[in-house]
């Protein structure tokens, strides 16, 4: 066995070396333009992508505490939106992430803004009108041209913005506390799904670097975190309106208190046998919040779909996307909307509708009512 081992790790060799050559020199390069935008800077404030998950919220605080071993400036961090998952309110608990609401802070105070997680034209960028970041650190694919940034480091062949941060230290011999050798761990892990989805062995080989310096228990603590009692009602309701579609299955969650758990009920579902794509949907006042998942293959574009269904008002990767939809106001329905947006969801994933069934309860007991 150890023999084995050993046989896969020297024939792995070649190709990880190739790979750490390549992020070595793209990290050294990527260092020397940020120091370059950076320097001089004092005021310094990292804008993270809209309701920050934890590749947004790792990546921050990373490009936090790199500013403050290279200049001894302190940025602050910006929001918009919630951080509404239990796992991702545990994270900033734990790992002592301070996070400031947007709307509180007067960008004209601060002399550079680095965008994270996010890009300018995304559904997920809330940056406020007329702020153009200087810095834009992102693996979201993009139609976007971003000549007018400084420093765009952009690519969509990362898992994870974590890994693109963590690169910078690792690649560069930057010393990185455990504290944030945590925060990137937990957000490349999330965000690939532990490696598993849109990862690139560039993923891997930073994912190595900072989980051998990570604070296991704290993890361990982020990812058990406990939950309120309103997660199992959101649950139940997911469960009674699921329906499944030929290969997909679709439910609506109604009111929800934080826009994650779509995507949260939209990870779970997606592990019934025979599903190819998932679409959650529940509503916060006047959006319906949507969360697609779907197993890869050829032609699969979950990012596409999500476009479709929400006339722009979405996107994102091949295997996951989000939209939101606007709840026309003052008289639209959200259950109206989430139907209507379920018809356009089976029709854009060819679903064939006469093959839909309910997945837990009978038929008869179907009502969109919470
Ligand atoms: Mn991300």
């Amino acid at each position: 066995m150890d023999a084995d081992r050993n046989a896969t790790a020297e024939a792995a060799e070649p190709k990880e070396q190739g790979v750490s050559a390549r992020v070595q020199r793209e990290a050294v390069l990527n260092l020397r333009r940020f120091i370059e935008v950076a320097r001089g800077r004092r005021n310094p404030l990292v804008h993270l992508q809209h309701n920050p998950d934890p590749d947004a919220l790792g990546s921050a605080a990373a490009v936090q505490a790199l500013l403050r071993r290279l200049f001894g400036t302190e940025a602050d961090l910006a929001y918009t939106g919630r951080v509404g998952r239990v796992e991702n309110r545990a994270m900033l608990r734990h790992l002592e992430i301070m996070i400031k609401p947007s709307y509180k802070l007067d960008y004209d105070e601060y002399d550079m803004v680095v965008l994270v997680d996010t890009h300018p034209g995304a559904g997920t960028c809330r940056l406020p009108e007329g702020v153009v970041p200087d810095v834009v650190i992102d693996h979201h694919p993009s139609v976007k041209a971003m000549q007018s940034i400084a420093f765009p480091y952009y690519d969509p062949d990362f898992g994870s913005t974590s890994t693109m941060v963590g690169a910078l230290f690792v690649e560069n011999g930057i010393p990185m506390d455990r504290r944030i050798a945590t925060a990137l761990t937990y957000g490349i892990r999330t965000d690939t799904m532990d490696l598993s989805r849109g990862t690139s062995p560039m993923d891997e080989h930073i994912y190595r670097e900072v989980y051998g310096r990570a604070d296991k228990q704290i993890l361990s603590r982020i990812e058990r975190a406990r939950v309120p009692q309103e997660y199992f009602v959101t649950l139940e309701r997911a469960l009674r309106h699921a329906q499944v579609t030929d290969f997909a299955l679709t439910t609506y969650l109604g009111t929800i208190g934080h826009s994650d758990s779509v995507a949260e009920i939209a990870d779970l579902l997606f592990r019934l046998e025979g599903i190819r794509w998932v679409m959650v949907a529940g509503h916060a006042g006047p959006t319906l919040f949507c969360s697609i998942r779907a197993a890869a293959g050829r032609d699969v574009r979950a990012g596409r779909v999500a476009r479709k269904i929400s006339d722009g008002h979405g996107g994102g990767h091949d295997t996951f996307a989000a939209a939101q939809i606007p709840i026309p106001q003052p008289d639209g329905v959200a259950t109206e909307v989430f139907a209507e947006t379920r018809e356009r969801f089976l029709k854009a994933v060819r679903a064939k509708k006469s093959l839909t069934r309910p997945l837990t309860v009978p038929p008869d007991a179907l009502t969109l009512d919470p």
